[in-house]
């Protein structure tokens, strides 16, 4: 597991959020794309989610090949994230077949049953000798179940290249964007983050932070306001009144005083102050469509 302190987390966020869409992992239903070849460049195009279908179910009497194929020197990995495909003990009825090239007539990946079925997923992950996969799916005319869902990550041997590419403890080189973003790309989990209780600690204290800071920046700019007001106006702030900000100085030349209370101080006119300061400010229920301060 990769740990980070809490500036790279709030940075690999920030990131992430800010991600283009074409780099976060795409996802694809096999259903949908049945005979069609999916290309991944192995640069931009790097992880894929793959599953049989997005409905409930697949269909009966499916006979389904999609071809995936990346750019030399990458090749795949393999992760199984769900399986539930129709349980017999040769996987006759219905199953998965992936086979390490660009046909049929090619092994199937190593490692991997030639045919998958049921409900236990294959653990680890699995590796392509080249660059191109065929999964074919095959279901008969009774019983059909969720399907599954497969990671799907382009990687090539070591040296990796500098920060564009992560090395993952079992030495597979992958894109350092798909570092932390809570799918086990590298087959260990080691491009997984460790959110330890320490770190989240350190999260919500993170955010505690920003909240206190934020409410601290609100008030001291109120304050300021309040400091370039006339006097007579600092007088009236305990009283709830509307300020009204004028954009053209030349506008308003005098003060004139609404206040929202009854009291008799407050009933009597404000006297004009100094003019410097009355082109800024204006006391009234007039509104014209302007900015307005409750002090
Ligand atoms: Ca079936
Ligand atoms: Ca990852």
């Amino acid at each position: 597991m990769k740990k980070f302190d809490l500036r790279n987390i709030i940075l690999m966020m920030v990131f992430y959020m800010t991600l283009p869409r074409a780099l976060k992992a795409k996802k694809y239903a096999m259903d949908e794309k049945c005979g069609k070849t999916i290309t991944m460049d192995g640069k931009i195009f790097h992880s894929a989610n793959i599953q049989q279908t997005f409905r409930n179910n697949y269909a009966l009497n499916t006979r389904c090949r999609v071809l995936f194929e990346t750019m030399e020197p990458y090749r795949f990995i393999i992760v199984f994230k769900r399986l539930d495909i129709e349980f017999e003990p040769l996987c006759d009825d219905d199953n998965l077949q992936i086979f390490d090239g660009n046909s049929t007539s090619h092994p199937t990946i190593k490692g991997l049953p030639s045919r998958i079925c049921g409900q236990e997923r294959p653990p680890g992950s699995y590796v392509s000798t080249s660059s191109q996969i065929m999964m074919a799916f095959h279901s008969d005319f009774y019983d059909v179940r969720d399907g599954f869902e497969i990671t799907l990550t382009t990687f090539r041997e070591p040296p990796c290249e500098g920060e564009e590419e992560f090395r993952c403890r079992n030495g597979r080189c992958i894109s350092a964007l798909l570092q932390c973003d809570g799918t086990n790309n590298c087959g260990d989990y080691s491009d997984e983050c460790q959110w330890t209780a320490g770190v989240l600690v350190g999260i919500l204290g993170g955010v505690l932070f920003l909240t206190i800071a934020g409410i601290v920046a609100v008030r001291f700019g109120r304050k300021k306001r309040l400091l370039k007001m006339p006097r007579k106006l600092k007088k009236d702030k305990t009283r709830e009144m509307t300020l009204e900000i004028f954009s053209t100085p030349e506008e308003d030349v005098k003060c004139e005083h609404q206040p929202t209370t009854s009291s008799k101080r407050s009933q009597a006119p404000v006297p004009e102050v100094h003019q410097s300061h009355c082109h800024l400010y204006k006391i009234g229920e007039e509104t014209r469509d302007k900015t307005h301060i409750k002090i």
